[in-house]
């Protein structure tokens, strides 16, 4: 079915492969472009969070329905069909479902023997995503493990397990992605003040990720969660409507199954499009600052409300960056594996073409997007440009960037009173 043909085909399998119409089972399974599925309605990303169970409770009920006879455990396309109220390991107490994609089903437990809420990641019973999940683990034990007194904010792993073929990962209870958040609250941006909050705890994790010799390679807004997102109501009189304002802001990075050690096979397609590096598309090979390059994109996301890139195709994704950071230098075009992206040394892209048109319609050069010209806002477009940096020698690290003058109010203690 479905998920195989979608547009990650046509959107990111190497034209080799399109030539000899082979295709990489792991890059299919990890390419985070499948969470585009079929079976994934609410985002233009990936599906993450259905809402609530109805959506699967009447899934489920219509799979059980035409095959309720033989097993407990009906398969369809390797999703493990649950109800509410299945028990797993004699210990998780299914109570409603949190998220969905290529991947699988997230659900929330009751965890019997401690009595607390959990999540479960329930992976789908095919090969290719059942490694995928068994890498997930070994990197999570890994990095929870560095990190014994839960200061990085990197989610936690409580346990795992099989059941019945699906490789399960129990996690600490989370609440919305950023991503699903911003959905809910009518893409409204964040504020300057709560992207700083967000950003250094997003950068404080990833930077311990890239000290342990990894690189995530697929951080979006989908993969930040709040660590809880309760909120108020407040009317926003600027912009005349009700906004929801966040309790708190401290959120937490997930989805490890693509994360990569540095002496580990480096896939040449990694990251979901929007927040592909330049050297990704270009086929010059990658390192931790593609990880910089994805941020860069996440706090314009925040900023704006909407996604930096709005593309599924890699030559317009290259002529938006252009549009938006000028143009690509002369010397990375020229190494690239992709040269017919490549013309005389620039961009081998139309400019009176509709594309072109578009472009100049939703892009402009990166500091015309400020929305105020404070110190604030001047010095979070200072640290953006120096993430969105062409060449990999020249893209700031993320240990510097947590010493951009962006994040002074984070380190100066606040005052205490006598
Ligand atoms: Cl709640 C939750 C936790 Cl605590 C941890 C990981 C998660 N949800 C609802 C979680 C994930 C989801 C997943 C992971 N990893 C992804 N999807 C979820 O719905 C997998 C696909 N990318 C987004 C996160």
């Amino acid at each position: 079915m479905g998920w195989m043909d979608n547009e990650y085909v046509d959107d990111c399998q190497s034209d080799a492969d399109r030539k000899t119409g082979s295709l990489n089972q792991r890059t299919l399974c990890t390419s985070p472009e499948n969470d585009n599925l079929p079976d994934d309605t609410s985002s233009q990303h990936e599906s993450a969070f259905l809402g609530d169970n109805a959506v699967s409770a009447a899934e489920d009920g219509a799979k059980r329905s035409h095959k309720a006879k033989s097993c407990e455990e009906d398969e369809e396309e390797g999703h493990l069909v649950y109800h509410v109220g299945l028990v797993m390991k004699e210990r998780y107490e299914v109570v409603l479902t949190l998220g969905a994609g290529a991947f699988g089903k997230v659900v929330e437990c009751i965890d019997r023997e401690k009595d607390e809420r959990v999540a479960v990641k329930i992976v789908r019973n095919i090969d290719c995503f059942r490694e995928v999940a068994k890498s997930e683990i070994a990197v999570l034990e890994e990095i929870n493990s560095l990190d014994d007194d839960n200061r990085f904010a990197c989610v936690r792993m409580l346990d795992w397990f099989d059941h019945h073929g699906h490789i399960c990962i129990v996690f600490e209870l989370l609440g919305l992605s950023t991503f699903e958040f911003l959905r809910q609250n009518e893409f409204l941006p964040f504020n300057v003040e709560q992207i700083r909050h967000m950003a250094f705890q997003i950068f404080r994790a990833v930077c311990f990720l890239h000290r342990n010799k990894l690189t995530h390679t697929d951080l979006k807004p989908e993969n930040i969660l709040f660590v809880c997102s309760d909120y108020d109501l407040e009317f926003n009189n600027d912009k005349r409507c009700e906004e929801k304002k966040l309790r708190s802001l401290d959120v937490k990075v997930v989805d490890f199954g693509t994360a990569t050690f540095d002496h580990e096979h480096h896939e040449s397609l990694v990251s979901t499009r929007h927040y592909r590096a330049p050297e990704v598309i270009l086929d010059l090979g990658w390192n931790q600052s593609c990880d910089v390059w994805s941020l860069g994109c996440v706090l314009m996301e925040f900023y704006l409300g909407r996604t930096l890139f709005p593309t599924h195709d890699s030559i317009e994704h290259l002529a938006m960056m252009e549009k938006v950071l000028g143009p690509i230098p002369p010397h990375l075009l020229k190494q690239s594996r992709k040269q017919h992206y490549v013309n005389n040394e620039r961009l081998n892209w139309d400019e009176q073409s509709s594309s072109d048109h578009y472009i100049r319609r939703h892009c402009q050069p990166l500091k015309q997007c400020m929305w105020r010209r404070n110190e604030d806002e001047r010095q979070l477009f200072d640290l953006l440009g120096c993430m969105l940096e062409y060449d990999v020698c020249r893209r700031i690290t993320l240990e510097e960037a947590l010493w951009h003058p962006f994040f002074s109010p984070m380190r100066t203690q606040p005052k205490q009173r006598s």
